[in-house]
């Protein structure tokens, strides 16, 4: 019975199943691809960054097939709603190409009329409308948007449900952890995270800290690249604009967390809304400047988001 349950149990920690991906993507069977519309507008930057946090790239209408499915996505017929497209030429102006490299001239999509005018000589992103055209339009403006991925043949989806490699499951406390080592800002680690998934670790108990330790441990300095702090990186607590009431990103005091073991001298003064939540290579916190880019530590569930199979 115990061998049987083992085994089970080993089967479904590590799954290798052809066509899976997250629940929040949806998959299109003539695309052969998964795809998400975002509901809130972004500027482009953000979308394509958003997008490929989640592990997939901002959709553009590369094939029939693709057209047909972000416009089924989107659900309006008329041309004052538009989405952004991942068509850009952010780098070098007037060079248009999708996140992926194909050039605009292999999209085989109507312009909308007047365009593209490229007005005010400012625009350089091209968005889709509810009419199935396209525009240029300045990349700083905000649109809603579509997340797309294309169906690898075997995609692995860890026992962290993810397909990011780089989460792994800590038994001891039943969570999965990714140590970001490029520097990011509070916020943009904070979107990380979330894009993934998870959250800014919260350290729920000393066995935790013990665990966001030794992870750390294995990151020495030599292996980070840039000039920032590296006897440091960002959790998830943060004043909330409210000074010394320091709480965990999910609303929680420290202590009500579980965790609340600072460094000699820390927390110390700062300016409210400017205190972000640090842990040492000791394992002892730390607040920090959210502006200063620092390394962060991500916690994910096993279970969320949900892992979908496509279905073929
Ligand atoms: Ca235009
Ligand atoms: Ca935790």
């Amino acid at each position: 019975m115990k061998t049987s349950l083992k085994y089970i149990v080993l089967l479904f920690s590590i799954n290798f199943i052809e066509g899976s991906f997250r629940c929040d993507y949806k998959y299109s069977l003539k695309a052969q691809a998964w795809f998400k519309f975002v509901v809130v507008p972004a500027n482009w930057f953000d979308a394509r960054l958003r997008c490929s946090e989640e592990g997939a790239v901002l959709a553009s209408p590369t094939s029939p097939e693709i057209l047909v499915e972000m416009r089924n996505l989107m659900n309006r017929s008329y041309p004052e709603f538009e989405i952004f497209t991942g068509i850009h030429a952010t780098v070098s102006q007037g060079d248009y190409y999708t996140i992926e490299g194909t050039p605009l001239s292999k999209i085989a999509v109507p312009w909308s009329e007047n365009e593209p005018d490229n007005k005010d000589n400012v625009e350089s992103c091209i968005a889709l409308n509810g009419n199935g055209e396209l525009a240029d339009r300045p990349c700083e403006v905000t649109r809603p948007y579509i997340c797309y991925r294309p169906e690898a043949s075997h995609v692995e989806v860890s026992e962290c449900g993810t397909v990011d490699p780089e989460y792994h499951l800590d038994k001891r406390t039943n969570k999965c952890y990714k140590f970001h080592t490029m520097p990011r800002n509070f916020s943009r680690a904070y979107l990380a995270c979330s894009a993934e998934g998870g959250h800014l670790a919260i350290i729920n108990s000393d066995v935790e800290a013990t665990v966001l330790r030794e992870l750390f441990a294995k990151y020495p300095d030599a292996k980070f690249f840039g000039n920032f702090r590296k006897d440091l990186a960002f959790i998830g607590f943060q004043d909330w604009g409210e000074k010394w009431d320091l709480r965990t990103v999910h609303g929680q005091t420290l202590l009500e967390a579980g965790y609340n073991k600072f460094a000699p001298g820390e927390p110390n003064d700062w300016t409210p809304g400017e205190a972000c939540g640090g842990i040492f290579r000791s394992g002892l916190l730390i607040d920090v400047w959210c502006n200063k880019p620092a390394p962060f530590f991500c916690e994910k569930s096993t279970g969320f988001p949900n892992v979908c199979k496509a279905l073929f």
